[in-house]
């Protein structure tokens, strides 16, 4: 192995066969991503006082289209690139092949999934929007199929640790690549979070949609939906990390800056995504005053190893654009390889992600939270950050890995770089109006396009979501040109062969104390005892109300 134990360094390729079931699990990624982004520009186009979702065949309504637009995007789009991302990276960073039955389990639980949350929403029997609150009832096969999405990445989770235990076995004594390493936290995390949503729905949801219980509580179904939703966004934006840290400073030619930083960082990520639920539920009723509190407190944590990687990852771009011959303070910035579609889609995807963060910090205050809670500003801020810096991330990578598992040319590269561009400054006018739209109290949630009411300035609020949701639009569809003709008429043989994985600037320590960082099982049990400090009050003394019937208003 190499000096520096980011990855084995011997070239290795996984099985075609291995690799067709992970490419094809991208696949279905990119195919929520068209029916996610049809929606979405209908949602925009909402805002603007327009209502293009009259027109879309079969659709019955407002909150159909936006249960279609949320779950395609966020619970579709999310983890069915990463089970194909993230089990491909680990097999390549210690060279050895996946487990195969586990592989095929994993990509046929995520399509039955999927095939199963299909039919409920677009047969109009589960428009209760991603978030699946009672006593809005979805149908049977809703609750079913996301649950068998999320045990398709707990699939993917036992793939990955496996295979990064037979290497340890054949390694006694050396550090884990950091790039499997990393790569197995994220999910670890997943695994650790998405735990109370499988309660929620196996649990209450389900029965309660096929009538074997009569009733559920609310507002615990919500707090156990939480529970999981917060900690879900950092299982959207942990790949993109991986991506950030591990493979993007090869591509524009720096190094990964520091191998204990990074390992630390998605350490913290384990340990505090968890116990921060309650900061989506400040206004809510029968939680206590003073545990949200704490859970504000825990956001601010959680906050930092963000900022770490904010200042890590912009290092080694630094070092990147200074090798290329970049100089003075800002000179490198030009020098990075923004012909390089991959590179400029993840450029930029961190440049907006610089917005949504801070957005975030705003939303996690306490008494601020008022002021933006249920408001536009809220899909302002999340398509700063998922819709942004995860969403790009994956074309960013979608644009090397379509090549390199089909071994086709990308066509039109320099569409394909311009591309993001116009994604970026689109979504800069979308979330200008959404944001400020929200400050002056336009809710979200709402179909504005028939709403009787109006407020001060939410018309050039709208307006600009409108037009922004329109550039964006247009950019998905120049990907979607891009990556079709890829397909079709891509030249065979001119595609990268091999992943583009980043050297670390030193080894990791052999002895001492940072040895221990990769006990990945510790790091759980530590999780484990803040999340027990965070929830356990609420859940030791709330009195459980099975209070409310089903309701389909839809
Ligand atoms: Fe959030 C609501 C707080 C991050 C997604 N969030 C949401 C919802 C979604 C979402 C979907 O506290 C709505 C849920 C719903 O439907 O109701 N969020 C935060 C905080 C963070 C945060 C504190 N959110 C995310 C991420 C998401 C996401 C990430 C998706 C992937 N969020 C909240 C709160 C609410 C909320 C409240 C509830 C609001 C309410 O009232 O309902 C933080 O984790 C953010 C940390 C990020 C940073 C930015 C670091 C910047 C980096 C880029 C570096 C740049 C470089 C540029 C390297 C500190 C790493 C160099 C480039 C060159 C070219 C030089
Ligand atoms: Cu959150």
């Amino acid at each position: 192995m190499s000096a520096s134990v980011v990855y084995d360094p011997r070239p290795y390729r996984l099985p075609e066969g291995q690799l067709r079931v992970l490419t094809w699990s991208m696949y279905i990624a990119i195919a929520a991503m068209a029916a996610g982004m049809a929606h979405g520009l209908a949602q925009a186009l909402s805002y603007g006082g327009i209502d293009v979702l009259q027109h879309f065949p079969g659709l019955k309504s407002y909150y159909q289209g936006l249960t279609v637009h949320g779950v395609a995007n966020v619970l579709v789009l999310t983890f069915a690139f990463s089970n194909g991302f993230l089990p491909l990276l680990v097999s390549r960073a210690v060279s050895r092949p996946l487990n195969g039955p586990l592989l095929h389990a994993t990509f046929w639980a995520l399509l039955a999934g999927v095939v199963l949350t299909s039919y409920a929403v677009t047969s109009n029997q589960a428009s209760v929007l991603y978030t699946a609150y009672a006593p809005l009832q979805a149908h049977w096969t809703y609750y079913l199929g996301l649950a068998l999405v999320v045990v398709s990445t707990w699939l993917a989770t036992a793939n990955m640790s496996l295979t990064v235990r037979a290497w340890r076995r054949e390694h006694p004594g050396e550090r884990t690549p950091l790039l499997a390493f990393i790569s197995v936290a994220s999910y670890a995390m997943w695994v650790l979070a998405s735990i109370p949503i499988a309660v929620s729905f196996l649990g209450f949801l389900l029965p309660w949609s096929l009538g074997w219980i009569e009733r559920v509580d609310p507002l615990f179904n919500r707090t156990l939906f939480w529970f999981t939703g917060h900690p879900i966004v950092y299982a959207w934006l942990l790949p993109a990390y991986v991506s950030w840290y591990a493979l993007i400073p090869r591509q524009v030619g720096g190094k990964l800056v520091s191998d204990t930083l990074t390992r630390g960082v998605f350490i913290l990520f384990l340990l505090l995504s968890i116990p921060t639920g309650f900061h989506h539920q400040y206004t809510d009723p029968g939680i206590s005053t003073k545990m949200k509190a704490l859970h504000a407190l825990m956001t601010f944590g959680v906050f930092y190893p963000s900022l770490a990687t904010a200042f890590s990852v912009t290092a080694s771009l630094e070092m990147g654009g200074r090798a290329r011959g970049g100089g003075g303070l800002l000179g490198w910035i030009r020098k990075l390889p923004w012909g390089d579609p991959s590179v400029a889609a993840q450029l930029l995807a961190m440049l907006t992600f610089v917005l949504g963060g801070i957005t975030g910090l705003i939303n996690a205050s306490y008494t601020v939270n008022q002021v933006v809670h249920n408001t536009a500003w809220i899909p302002g801020h999340f398509h700063m950050t998922v819709g942004s810096a995860v969403f790009l991330t994956i074309i960013g990578v979608t644009y090397w890995a379509v090549p390199y598992l089909t071994g086709k040319k990308l066509w039109a590269p320099k569409l394909a770089a311009l591309q993001p561009w116009v994604y970026s400054i689109g979504l800069f006018i979308f979330a200008r109006g959404l944001i400020s739209g929200g400050l002056q109290g336009m809710p979200r949630r709402t179909f504005m396009a028939q709403a009787t009411y109006t407020g001060e300035g939410w018309e050039l609020a709208g307006a600009l979501t409108a037009i922004g949701g329109s550039i964006m639009t247009v950019s998905i569809l120049m990907f979607f040109l891009v990556i079709g003709m890829t397909w079709l008429v891509g030249k065979q043989g001119e595609a990268p062969t091999d992943i583009p994985i980043s050297e670390a600037l030193s080894p990791p320590a052999t002895a001492g104390w940072t040895t221990k960082l990769d006990r990945l099982g510790w790091w759980v049990v530590a999780a484990i005892v803040l999340i027990v400090i965070a929830y356990g009050p609420f859940f030791l003394t709330y009195s459980m109300n099975m209070v409310s019937p089903g309701f389909r208003i839809f």
